[in-house]
């Protein structure tokens, strides 16, 4: 560099540097990495809708494979004690995207609306010149922000021939949805500009209930029994009233469009005529075995479970494409690729489906991170990492400080294998929806890596407490047990020290 174009680019960035005006002329111009020299990387953030860690066979799945899934863990890193701060898909999704509480960002429960004008971790990326995309199911209510494209499920979606709003634009396509929210993600990878880093968005349906399985998987599983968990005929003794009178059993609950006695609405011919002849042979063999009791249970669940993992192949499948594409277009090596679902799921454990209490099934969320620059091959974590701190993560790799409001942390030493020292040793969770759909009453608690305490309020006012250690199923309450009186008195004010930590000052008081 001469001595001139020396002063001449100082003048510039001293220009800049004194303007805030010119920062965001700067970035549409150029990404961040163009200006500094570093390669920010990609990210593709997967995430499917209440897929269970214990149907992932990288978690040792004992009733599925799901090999594709299972590369970004032999590639990447898996969390074991990963968890999220209220166990349903919107609020979920509305704290994965503000690093916030729900008390916070507004989204307590599934009826709620997002507001879409507040900060959110793609904002904040698309800020710092990246491009953003979101593809698939957005599920909150309003229009996403933040991204450069969107074509988004509304509401729930449909499994078949979905519509899609496309920045705006209702189109319907045909086909099955978790392969078309795929082409999508695949297309758009393609037609990018290939000078900025990116973040994608790419969201599936699946595995939601009613678990409608795809066209080729429609038969998957037919001829084997896939195990039954442990706790499948639960009596729920030993625990409180919140467990007995929740409505989300697998024997009582499950309606005909979830046992398959009725099929989709929307399908073509030609998926009507495959759907029928998977299904109704399975149907009347069912019709004339007249089951009665604990079969009838048995039943229900090899129909649920059989077409829950049938969606998830089909998700693994599609996975798989895009991990290819990212090998063969040379994109894998600086692209961060992380797989989570919003929530966890039973999966006939304590004879259940569905999410929204804290015991373990539906509070852990799987997380697999893929990183070749930073993440240690096959690492497996322990440390509690909570969905509040994804957003944080991600800004971090991209070199994007964190905003002082959002309450998660990033969990960039902990993927390069340095956990910091004061990293959480406790999380703090809070399920509003009640009274509502399913009956799971309203409850907050703390888990630390042993211990769990819930308190559940509202029309109740039961304390649970649970020694994950001695009872990994949760099937004792030991709260009014003396033996554990000084973990209540030890867990109590830590309940209250998070409460307050989060500004959480809904409800009633600890
Ligand atoms: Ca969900």
């Amino acid at each position: 560099m001469t001595k001139q174009t020396r002063r001449e680019f100082l003048k510039t960035v001293g220009f800049m540097a004194g303007s805030a005006a010119a920062l965001p002329i700067l970035q549409s111009c150029a990404s961040m990495s163009q200006i500094t020299g570093r390669k920010q990387p990609s990210i593709i953030f997967i995430m499917t809708d209440d897929h269970a860690s214990h149907a992932l066979s990288c978690y040792g799945s004992k009733i599925n494979r799901t090999p594709n899934l299972d590369r970004l863990a032999k590639e990447g890193m898996r969390f074991d004690n990963c968890f999220c701060t209220n166990s349903i898909c919107a609020p979920s999704r509305a704290v994965i995207l503000t690093g916030k509480y729900s008390h916070i960002n507004g989204v307590t429960d599934n009826r709620l609306k997002f507001d879409g004008s507040q900060q959110t971790f793609p904002k904040l990326l698309q800020k710092a010149g990246y491009q953003t995309a979101m593809i698939g199911k957005w599920h909150l209510k309003t229009d996403p922000t933040g991204f450069d494209y969107w074509n988004v499920l509304p509401g729930q979606g449909t499994y078949y021939n979905p519509v899609m709003i496309e920045m705006g634009q209702r189109k319907k396509y045909t086909g099955y949805t978790t392969d078309i929210i795929t082409d999508h993600c695949l297309r758009w990878l393609k037609e990018r500009k290939d000078d900025k880093p990116f973040c994608l968005m790419y969201q599936h349906k699946a595995p939601h209930r009613a678990w409608e399985p795809g066209p080729e998987h429609l038969t998957m599983y037919d001829d084997v029994t896939i195990p039954e968990p442990e706790t499948l005929f639960d009596d729920y003794s030993n625990r409180g009233r919140a467990a007995k009178e929740q409505d989300m059993s697998i024997e009582k609950t499950m309606n005909d469009r979830d046992l398959k006695f009725v099929a989709p609405k929307n399908l073509t011919a030609e998926q009507k005529r495959l759907w029928d002849a998977a299904y109704e042979p399975k149907n009347e063999a069912f019709r004339r075995a007249n089951l009665q009791g604990r079969d009838l249970i048995r039943w229900k669940y090899q129909r649920y479970i059989k077409d829950y993992l049938r969606c998830i192949a089909s998700v693994d499948d599609n996975v798989g494409r895009l991990l290819d594409y990212l090998d063969e277009s040379g994109l894998a090596e600086n692209t961060i690729v992380a797989y989570t679902a919003d929530q966890g799921f039973y999966l006939g454990d304590h004879g259940w489906f569905d999410k929204r209490f804290m015991y373990e099934e539906s509070l852990r969320m799987p997380l697999l991170v893929r990183y070749p620059k930073e993440v240690k091959a096959g690492s497996i974590n322990n440390d509690i990492v909570l969905n509040l701190d994804f957003g944080p993560t991600f800004l971090d790799f991209a070199g994007v400080p964190r905003p002082d409001d959002m309450q998660g942390r990033s969990m960039r030493n902990v993927l390069r294998g340095k956990t910091p020292r004061d990293w959480r040793t406790s999380m703090y969770y809070h399920y509003y929806e009640y009274p509502a759909v399913h009956s799971v009453k309203r409850h907050y608690g703390v888990r630390t890596k042993r211990y769990k305490l819930i308190h559940f309020y509202f029309d109740i006012d039961e304390w649970e407490l649970y020694d994950l250690k001695k009872d990994p199923n949760e099937m004792k309450n030991v709260y009014n047990d003396p033996a554990y009186a000084d973990v209540v008195k030890k867990l109590k004010p830590e309940l209250k020290r998070l409460r307050k930590e989060y500004k959480d000052t809904t409800d009633t008081p600890v």
